[in-house]
């Protein structure tokens, strides 16, 4: 534990602490950000009505949109000569989103990297090797000065060169590696291609975010590269990764609740719901300057569990986050998760835990089709073995999710892999 006095702290002393900050960033962005004053007078609340924390329900949620309408900088809080770093995140459609970071946001933003990387017991003798992307992504350069402020020794690989990676994670004496799980995956494979045998070398723990990823992936990763995997969530529109982070326990995300104040809502109603309830995950930052980010609808499903922890940390957790609300599929009229698929294909010995979703439509018809790789174990087997494996898989779906789909089972190594957020899903039906 980097930080006693905060992740341990007294629940009612978090909560004035909490109030008292939000009372202030609130105040600072009515005052300061034409946006939100505007919301805030339509919706008929003003920043002195925060009397308790859960006033912030009256206030009105900031979206996506409202981001992209801002574009580039509109709802920065802080003159340009105060900002010092700049991040985006591309999205499909339209505008990326731009956030803004002023030199005491950098430093918050460190801090509570720092204490992510060390929630295992990181310190200043550990080399991490950084694999996440350098760049606008905001993955790569959170973990680099979150791994320095906690005195760790930096390898800022950034993601891809997979080869160099491996052999710099063996001759570095690396003991603590930061990717996306996908790209853990993808390591894993070469080197056990290169002969690198990881569970032989000092690495010891790996800490993976900035896509879903299921227990059975932590499993696979875990056993074949020897180390403890952790969750670390977080998004650029309230900082980056370093929102939450997994301790050993490895049940549910503390957030760092000194700087960001989490909500579950209904995302149908916006309705906040009750702790233990799982919906959509609300963020409001208490701390930030350059851009503070008021209710920001993250879309990400989860659940707050504020049961004491056996880690002692008395910081809320938030449960693995499976799905976002726009990630939902509609198959013939059936709501399909592509968490869902994933846990059925990883409950199967034969295949690899590397597929994609493929979803059309043949007239009215939405067709699915799971694209799964075969195991290299079982790739040689008879046709009619590889269709039992195949009925298998399809009827496991149609038993879990109620939707019949294609199976197509595809040889080893033939599913591009990722250096980054994994593309799951390829949906060629043309949105609404
Ligand atoms: O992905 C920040 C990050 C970098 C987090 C490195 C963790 C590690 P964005 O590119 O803005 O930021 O994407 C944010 O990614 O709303 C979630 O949908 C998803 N996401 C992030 N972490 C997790 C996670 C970074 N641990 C979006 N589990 C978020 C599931 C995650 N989804």
């Amino acid at each position: 534990m980097l930080d006693k006095k905060i992740e341990t702290i007294e629940i009612d002393e978090l909560r004035q602490m909490q109030l008292q900050r939000l009372r202030a960033t609130a105040s600072r962005a009515y005052e300061t950000v034409p946006f939100y004053k505007k919301s805030f007078d339509q919706h008929g609340v003003h920043p002195d009505m925060l009397h308790s924390l859960d006033d912030l329900r009256k206030f009105p949620f900031l979206l996506k949109n409202d981001m992209r309408e801002a574009y580039p900088f509109g709802l920065f809080s802080e003159p340009m000569e105060n900002i010092v770093r700049l991040h985006a995140s591309s999205g499909t459609t339209g505008h990326p989103t731009v956030v803004g970071y002023t030199k005491n946001d950098i430093d918050i933003w460190a801090e509570v990297m720092a204490r992510t990387l060390s929630a295992e017991g990181g310190n200043e003798k550990d080399i991490i090797q950084v694999a996440y992307g350098y760049g606008l992504f905001t993955g790569g350069l959170g973990a680099h000065y979150g791994a320095e402020r906690a005195g760790m020794t930096v390898v800022p690989t950034s993601s891809g060169n997979t080869k160099r990676q491996l052999m710099l994670i063996k001759d570095f004496n690396v003991t603590l590696l930061a990717c996306t799980p996908s790209y853990a995956l993808n390591m894993v494979e070469i080197a056990e291609e290169m002969g690198i045998n990881l569970k032989e070398l000092p690495l010891r723990a790996g800490f993976f975010g900035a896509e879903p990823w299921s227990d059975s992936i932590r499993k696979d990763i875990e056993e074949r590269m020897g180390i403890l995997a952790l969750d670390i969530y977080g998004l650029s529109e309230i900082i980056g990764p370093g929102v939450s982070f997994e301790c050993p326990s490895k049940n549910g995300m503390h957030i760092n609740e000194d700087h960001f104040y989490p909500e579950i809502i209904n995302p149908e109603t916006g309705e906040v719901l009750p702790d233990g309830e799982t919906g959509e995950l609300v963020l409001t930052t208490i701390t930030k300057e350059a851009f503070p980010a008021f209710r920001y609808r993250t879309r990400d499903i989860t659940r707050l569990n504020r049961e004491k922890c056996s880690c002692g940390r008395t910081l809320v957790r938030m449960d693995k986050v499976t799905g976002r609300t726009d990630d939902m599929l509609i198959i013939r009229g059936v709501n399909v998760f592509p968490s869902q698929i994933e846990s059925v294909i990883m409950e199967m010995e034969e295949v690899e835990p590397h597929y994609q979703i493929l979803v059309d439509r043949d007239g009215a018809l939405d067709i699915l089709e799971v694209q799964v790789e075969v195991s290299q174990k079982f790739f040689s087997d008879e046709i009619r073995k590889l269709d039992a494996i195949k009925a298998k898989i399809g009827k496991a779906i149609l038993e879990n999710l109620s939707v019949s789909a294609k199976i197509t089972l595809v040889e080893p190594r033939t599913i591009e892999r990722s250096m980054g957020k994994a593309v799951r899903v390829i949906d060629k039906r043309t949105k609404a």
